[in-house]
């Protein structure tokens, strides 16, 4: 086992990836910018290295800096989080070339996984179910007759792509030409390259996910789905699982399906499926190749450490548990407490002047806010994610009101009214919605007081 890890990374992941360390008696290695000099990730691990100023550019994507800060430290291993570097192949082959080991899947798996048509043609080949579409790149020439056969409404998706930019509907023919140059538009102001494919429209189904874990010893399992619906603008604000829209056997069969699938790859670490499911069929969209923030919910159900996993899998060690030997209990949900006004979404960065975190059974708080923080409006706005487990859906529910009302972040505002609100809405209650019921409430709300 390692006996020191760099944790590439800050806010909570930082803290949670620097606890699975300490209780596998390994040492950790903090990173931080200038800004972050009194950031809780940094208080908490054995050591800490500057690694440049404020903006992520300078500091945490600053490559050579936290290399130097390994050798420096004498780390042997760098956990990269989720984001900054976590799903960059050139960074997890240069780790490797440093005689330092990447925790996470190999270069090669988070290069093809980055193209969305070569995951797609991949995953497709390996027998997971996709959307219907374009087998491949999409020229302006061949896009009339491609759609054609797909049938209107199609969705013009940029190859680079994720998190929905460079995305175009067209119903018909004639909105066509129009979508393709828009998504092109797009996808080469975002990601430098203008390759787009074609897929069928899916009018209102859900986001639900598949989490996996592979060895370096052939071994994969499937921890089961989350399902991520609750997204405004691409941005997950509310996971569970499982999925209010899957039973047992479903589970089991989509969720044999991605491991099958990931064993012939030959995938290593943890991993993410995501799929649009309508109508009791899913639809493979992309595969994340990282710790995802939404991870607890499964550690909730299945009581598994997945960061811890991810480390052993990166030490060489073998899986300690069968597929059979995953039991899914109760149901978890996750609200992603932001510093953002909870119906504008406008950040809401500052001196957190009053911090009183949720507790009792069933009721995990991860953050690395505290009462007189200043929390710097540099990095993403996730200030916290409240993670709540119970026997059954209804009683998560309950546990989740109860947990909302004694969370307490003053003196900045959150997105903690919004989840106060959820909670008692109907759709919620039932489990009835897909990926824009939350677009279309918040739309409905109307301008806020
Ligand atoms: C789709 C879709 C409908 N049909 N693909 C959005 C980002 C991304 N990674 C895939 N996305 C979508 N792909 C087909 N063929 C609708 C979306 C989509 C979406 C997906 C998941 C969660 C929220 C979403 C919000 C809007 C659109």
């Amino acid at each position: 086992m390692f006996e020191k890890v760099l944790i590439a990374n800050r806010g909570e992941i930082a803290l949670r990836i620097n606890r699975a360390c300490k209780e596998m008696g390994i040492a950790t290695v903090a990173i931080h910018s200038t800004a972050d000099a009194d950031a809780m990730h940094v208080r908490l691990a054995d050591e800490s290295v500057c690694v440049g100023p404020a903006p992520g550019a300078q500091s945490y994507l600053n490559v050579p800096a936290i290399l130097a800060a390994c050798e420096i430290t004498g780390a042997e291993a760098i956990h990269p989080g989720y984001g900054f570097l976590s799903e960059n192949a050139k960074f997890a082959e240069i780790v490797g070339e440093h005689g330092l080991t990447f925790i996470g899947p190999l270069p090669e798996h988070i290069r093809m996984m980055g193209d969305k048509i070569t995951a797609k043609q991949t995953v497709k080949a390996l027998g997971i179910p996709t959307v219907p579409g374009s087998d491949g790149e999409v020229s302006d020439e061949a896009a009339a007759e491609i759609a054609a056969g797909i049938g209107y409404p199609v969705l013009i998706k940029a190859t680079a792509g994720g998190g929905g930019r460079g995305m175009k509907v067209a119903k018909s023919e004639s909105e066509l030409a129009f979508a393709l140059s828009q998504a092109r538009t797009e996808a080469k102001a975002a990601f430098g390259n203008d390759t787009v494919y074609m897929e069928k429209y899916l009018g209102k189904p859900r986001h639900i996910e598949i989490q996996i874990l592979a060895d370096s010893h052939g071994k994969v399992i499937h921890l089961g789905e989350r399902d991520c619906s609750l997204q405004r603008r691409h941005q997950k604000v509310w996971e569970e699982a499982g999925s209010p829209a899957l039973n047992a056997a479903q589970r089991d069969e989509i969720g044999d399906i991605c491991a099958r699938a990931l064993t012939k790859l030959g995938y290593l670490g943890a991993g993410t499926i995501e799929f649009l499911y309508e109508d009791g069929h899913f639809y493979f969209i992309e595969m994340n190749t990282r710790l995802q923030v939404e991870h607890p919910v499964t550690e909730a159900i299945t009581g598994l450490d997945i960061v811890r996993e991810q480390i052993r899998i990166a030490a060489g060690g073998a899986l300690g548990m069968e597929q059979k030997d995953i039991v899914f209990e109760g149901h978890a949900i996750e609200c992603r407490i932001n510093a953002e006004n909870a119906f504008t979404f406008r950040p809401s960065p500052g001196l957190i002047s009053q911090f009183h975190p949720p507790g009792g059974l069933g009721v995990r708080f991860d953050s690395a806010i505290y009462s007189g923080y200043r929390f710097p409006p540099y990095y993403d706005s996730l200030a916290g994610k409240l993670v709540v487990h119970a026997k059954n859906r209804n009683e998560c529910l309950l546990r989740l009101r109860r947990a909302l009302d004694e969370l307490v972040v003053g003196g900045i505002e959150t997105t903690i009214p919004l989840f106060q609100k959820l909670v008692r809405e109907p759709d919620i209650i039932n489990g009835d919605y897909s990926i824009h019921w939350l677009e279309k409430y918040l739309a409905g709300l109307g301008p806020q007081p």
